[in-house]
């Protein structure tokens, strides 16, 4: 495969492996972000570089050398991301120079080298200092290799925001580079960085979000995970003290590990949270980035809840043939491609490391066998579409060579396949080796003293010791395999063979310590309680909250039982309130030419305003209002009167876009969700909400599109310009047994099903509120 890189693709970046050419910014569509990696500079030869002495292909690495040398250009006027230019260019030339410098002790390879590679690293390094100039020392997110940045030609520099991830993956990198070469600049500038981003945690949770702005470090996305977006942050934490010694770098990963393994870590799952919430999922998701993560539990000696998630991830390569981009909490395909990561494998070959457990071995065969059997193709290995189906990207990431050969070829090699002691490196995130002499070398950067700042953790999990297998597995081989057996059908998705005790829980009359009907979603006491008994409680995009209850979480087998009885309330609630507040869905139809009526949209109503079950249909041309949003007075009220003002939804309450259409002398609302590709085929309808004050004064008629179907009213002005539309409760033309769109009370087979398991779907409203409700229970 190195071979064929060569042969298609060099010197191109990367190979394509189904055209069998090679992949050259500005000759192909561009991807968006993902061709920010491309910097015309070789970057699978050199992601590739250490890979090949792993091998033992030291021939094929000396080759490999020489042609960095000779034929890769760093100059060119290209933007690239400072991030993966950090991570797998600057990564892979110093990984490279430091096998070459081993290499060339060693006395057989390399003779001739003399630091070149070296030299070339330090000439990235200071083309992607020009980064670091914010007042915060945050690095802008891009920088054009010949124009650095902000000069017209550079054609970057305006980015406000950056991952967390982004500029908190520097420090293994810039001061190897430092202590490489004596030059304390990188080191000091990757420092800076990462002391920001400590500064700016969220202090009361100890966690960080996903962007922040590099000018202010205010928290652009307040979500808070350890997969995409921040993940490498907290690898760089404890690597920086294992690579450089200092403590405080410890501290800080102990701190945030602290509060992952409270708020984020809900076993097996690693679910996201808000910072300012944390006891509140953000998400009803997973992304495979995260997958890294027991790999890194286990740098830390932490290794039951390593095993744990990794087990559950296994189970869902198992299901999926890889691990999807992204999959539900159910296990079921969010994200359908595959890029070949190779998170998975990585921390397969730390858990093998830290067990010695035979099991990992055929975890390692399996993803072998899947990818020579579906990402396999001539002239390489090609990305997964869609993991569903098994189609193909034209795509092979450099990483796939840097780090999934690495790491596989690792899993399965003995001490002796490999041509230097391992052990004697640290691997950087694109698993590139850092030798850990580096700690001892050129320390000229003044270590942080650790200070009071830091929280005293009180637990032995927080020791200032390494891991060992010895304290890890007392006298049990059998340790890790005890971990995995109950979870061993996690993602299994037999069904249920019954449901006896679930009733029989219920029959026994005993009341969950927190009523359903009493439940705020607001009350910081109800969420503890909810905590315990297992139930998470997710904030969905269009505004309403899902309630899970996965009864392994719960704190104690009795929670569990409570959580039950708990979440069976809430569903009884649920249809006892569906029937009374039931509204049929409302419909947008459009009548003006060439439609005629046969465009009916399902739309949802509203609290306030005329009511259309009551009255007859409003029918009018419609108009967009500005500012689009309609939280404020309207500009264009000439535009709107006499009309059905469009306007987007967000950023103020219902009501008050209400009043600010009718004010401009609109006949009626239409508002549009602004959660890209939503729609009521998807989505449960619901009825916008007043604002909690009175609304007697709205007049008009109000109705809610999902995006998919406001888009066909925008797409009908674009191109028709005059668009008249109906208001209506029912158009007629719509056929009867439509389903109910509150009425999902949905019986499933749980994706935790163990033993005897039932999942309940149901959507109820409580307080105003519309909940989602999904019973996952295991026995
Ligand atoms: C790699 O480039 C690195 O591991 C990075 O930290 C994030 N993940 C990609 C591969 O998935």
């Amino acid at each position: 495969h190195f071979r064929a890189v060569y042969e298609h693709a060099y010197p191109a970046d990367e190979l394509m492996p189904l055209t069998c050419r090679g992949r050259v910014r500005g000759q192909e569509p561009s991807r968006g972000d993902v061709d920010d990696a491309l910097g015309k500079f070789s970057l699978t030869l050199i992601d590739s570089l250490d890979t090949l002495v792993v091998l033992n292909k030291t021939k094929e690495f000396e080759d490999a050398v020489r042609k960095v040398l000779r034929d890769v250009n760093l100059d060119n006027d290209v933007v690239v991301s400072v991030f993966e230019t950090n991570i797998r260019v600057l990564g892979g030339l110093l990984g490279g120079h430091s096998l070459a410098i081993m290499l060339k002790e060693k006395g057989e390879y390399m003779q001739w080298y003399n630091d070149e590679l070296l030299q070339m690293a330090k000439q990235l390094g200071y083309k992607l200092l020009p980064a670091f100039n914010t007042t915060s020392g945050l690095p802008y997110p891009r920088i054009n290799l010949k124009f650095g940045i902000r000069k017209p030609e550079a054609r970057t520099g305006t980015e406000t925001d950056t991952c967390t991830a982004c500029a908190g993956t520097l420090i293994l990198e810039f001061a190897a580079l430092s202590r490489f070469t004596g030059a304390t600049i990188f080191e000091e500038y990757a420092r800076k960085a990462l002391d920001f981003l400590w500064e700016k945690r969220q202090r009361s949770s100890n966690l960080v979000g996903v962007t922040i702005n590099i000018h202010t470090g205010d928290w652009v996305r307040k979500d808070s995970g350890v997969g995409a977006g921040i993940d490498s942050y907290y690898e760089y934490l404890l690597k920086a003290y294992v690579l450089l010694g200092d403590d405080s770098f410890l501290e800080r990963f102990n701190t945030h590990y602290d509060a992952i393994m409270r708020y984020i870590s809900q076993p097996p799952l690693l679910l996201d949270v808000h910072i300012h919430k944390p006891m509140l999922n953000a998400r009803t998701w997973m992304d495979a980035l995260l997958a890294f993560f027991p790999g890194l539990q286990v740098l830390k000696g932490d290794i039951r809840p390593a095993i744990e998630t990794h087990e559950m991830l296994y189970q869902v390569i198992k299901k999926h043939n890889f691990l999807p981009e992204a999959f539900t909490t159910d296990f079921r395909v969010h994200w359908a491609q595959h890029p070949l990561r190779p998170e998975f494998a990585e921390s397969t070959y730390f858990l093998y490391k830290a067990t010695g457990d035979p099991y990992y071995l055929e975890v390692g065969k399996t993803l072998i066998e899947n990818l020579n059997k579906y990402a396999r193709v001539p002239c390489g290995f090609a990305a997964m579409k869609d993991v569903r189906t098994g189609s193909h990207e034209d795509r092979m990431d450099s990483f796939f060579l840097a780090e999934m050969f690495k790491y596989l070829y690792l899993l399965f090699a003995d001490k002796e396949d490999i041509i230097f002691d391992i052990e004697d490196y640290i691997f950087t995130t694109e698993a590139h080796l850092l030798p850990l002499w580096l700690s001892t070398t050129n320390q000229s950067i003044s270590k942080k003293n650790t200070t009071s700042e830091y929280t005293e953790l009180d637990d032995s999990n927080f020791d200032w010791t390494c891991p060992n297998t010895q304290i890890l597995f007392p006298n049990d081989p059998l340790y890790a395999q005890s971990i995995r057996e109950p979870l061993k059908n996690v993602v299994d998705k037999s069904c249920p063979r019954g449901i006896i005790r679930v009733e029989e829980s219920f029959r026994s009359g005993a009341k969950p310590p927190l009523r359903a009907r009493d439940f705020m979603a607001t009350n910081p006491e109800h969420l503890e309680i909810l905590k315990k008994m297992g139930v998470s409680l997710i904030h969905l995009k269009d505004g309403r909250v899902q309630l899970v209850q996965h009864a392994i979480q719960a704190a104690s087998s009795i929670d569990a039982e409570d959580g039950l009885r708990f979440m069976q309330e809430m569903i009884e609630l649920s249809s006892q309130q569906q029937k009374e507040q039931q509204l049929p869905p409302r419909a947008v139809q459009i009548v003006s030419h060439p439609f005629f009526g046969r465009v009916v949209l399902t739309a949802g109503p509203a609290q306030f305003g005329l009511d259309l079950s009551k009255h007859k249909e409003t029918r009018g041309f419609v108009a967009s209002s500005k500012p689009y949003n309609g939280c404020s007075e309207l500009t264009n009220p000439e535009a709107v009167m006499g009309k059905i003002a469009l306007i987007q939804r967000g950023q103020c309450m219902f009501a008050e876009k209400a009043r600010n259409i009718q004010n401009a002398g609109a006949i009626g609302g239409i508002v549009i969700d602004d959660n890209e590709g939503s729609s009521s085929d998807t989505a449960p309808l619901f009825q916008m909400a007043g604002d909690g004050k009175d609304t007697d004064d709205i007049k008009i008629p109000m109705l809610f599109l999902f995006s998919k179907e406001g888009s066909i009213i925008l797409d009908a002005i674009r191109e028709y310009e005059e668009v008249e539309v109906l208001l209506s409760d029912k158009a007629k033309d719509r056929g009867k047994g439509k389903k109910n769109p509150f009425n999902l009370n949905i019986h499933t087979c749980s994706p935790f099903s163990s033993a005897d398991t039932r999942s309940y779907i149901s959507f109820i409203r409580n307080k105003k509120r519309l909940y989602r409700v999904v019973l996952y229970t295991v026995y």
